[in-house]
């Protein structure tokens, strides 16, 4: 089989379908080669002296992992210098990061999650890199928050890295979703899958079920349906998969269908639900979108949601289509 790599697969886009203008491709090169590295580090574990966390806490509050900063350095040192940027903003840092004068700017910015899935570092779990690109405000200045303040429907490229038995790049400018996989003896993507398509219906669910307690009526009820098998009003069995990396869960939704959900709860009204709209929801509703499935906050479509804030959050329902529409129903009836 012929094997196409990231770069070959990027030049043909902007020749042939005229997808990717030339600084975007340069900019996705960049970041894909920021997540080889993270790979690399990732992949070495104790013996790179990467696990456990550091003394500091990140804006969310949250304690940080080693290999958080880690992954944020590698993606900040990677894409400062290479004129593609005015600015990037990421889940590790409380406010903007507009790229220093001594490099040129670019029109494109970048915000990410660099290590996604915290929990599962120091086990041994699949983890992963969230990224999402915006296009600069026509005649920007010096770039400030309100610049990002972007629905996701105006993403030029998003997509996601995770790091598990092998490590993969899923990727969309738009045009829907491929996949390559890291050959690391050779260090380069290899595109290994092309057009994927989430299946519209599913017998597969994610959802955190410790919180069951916590959430609001329609979630409820939804589950509920679902947890009642065949004898309840769907008549089939469902399955239940929960892996508390986003980018794993939604790898396996792209791959076989499912829906994933973090909804928000009745316990803090002011901080609904956990992820983060503009590096986790953004992206993932970009990417699962492309592939033919929907992400909903439970009420509006997630890429409409006109944001206000760098690290405000979301409810997330997102994967097989007739699953995301069933549930989103319920909170609308
Ligand atoms: P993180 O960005 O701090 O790693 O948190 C986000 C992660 C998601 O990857 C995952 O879906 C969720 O948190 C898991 O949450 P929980 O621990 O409540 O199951
Ligand atoms: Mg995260």
């Amino acid at each position: 089989m012929k094997r196409i790599s990231l770069t070959q697969y990027l030049v043909e886009e902007q020749r042939t379908n005229n997808t990717i203008p030339a600084e975007l491709r340069l900019l996705i090169e960049v970041v894909a080669r920021a997540c080889k590295t993270i790979s690399h580090s990732v992949a070495k574990g104790a013996l790179g002296d990467v696990l456990g966390s550091t003394e500091t806490e990140n804006i969310q509050g949250e304690v940080q992992k080693k290999l958080d900063v880690i992954s944020n350095e590698i993606l900040l040192e990677a894409n400062e210098w290479g004129g593609h940027l005015a600015a990037m903003a990421s889940e590790e840092m409380e406010s903007i990061h507009p790229i220093p004068n001594r490099y040129p700017k670019g029109e494109y910015m970048l915000l990410f999650d660099p290590l996604d899935g915290s929990s599962n570092i120091d086990v041994n779990v699949s983890i992963g890199t969230i990224f999402s690109v915006l296009k600069a405000p026509d005649g920007m200045g010096q770039p400030t928050e309100a610049d990002f303040m972007q629905a996701g429907t105006k993403q030029v490229a998003a997509g996601y890295a995770v790091y598990g038995p092998q490590t993969m790049l899923v990727l969309t400018t738009g045009n829907g979703v491929n996949c390559f996989t890291l050959d690391r003896e050779m260090g380069s993507w290899v595109l290994t899958q092309r057009d994927i398509k989430i299946p519209a219906t599913t017998k597969e669910f994610a959802i955190n079920m410790s919180n069951m307690r916590h959430w609001h009526e329609p979630v409820k009820r939804y589950v509920d349906e679902l947890l009642a098998g065949e004898a309840g009003p769907r008549g089939t069995n469902f399955n239940m998969r929960w892996i508390a990396s986003m980018v794993a869960d939604v790898h396996r939704i792209l791959n076989r269908g499912g829906i994933f959900m973090y909804p928000a709860d009745t316990r803090d009204t002011s901080m609904p639900g956990k992820l983060r709209l503009m590096y986790e929801a953004n992206p993932m509703a970009f990417i699962v979108e492309q592939a033919g499935g929907a992400a909903t906050d439970g009420v509006n479509r997630i890429m409409d949601i006109e944001p206000h804030k760098l690290h405000q959050r979301v409810p997330v329902f997102l994967g097989s289509r007739d699953e995301v529409a069933l549930v989103t129903g319920y909170h609308t009836a």
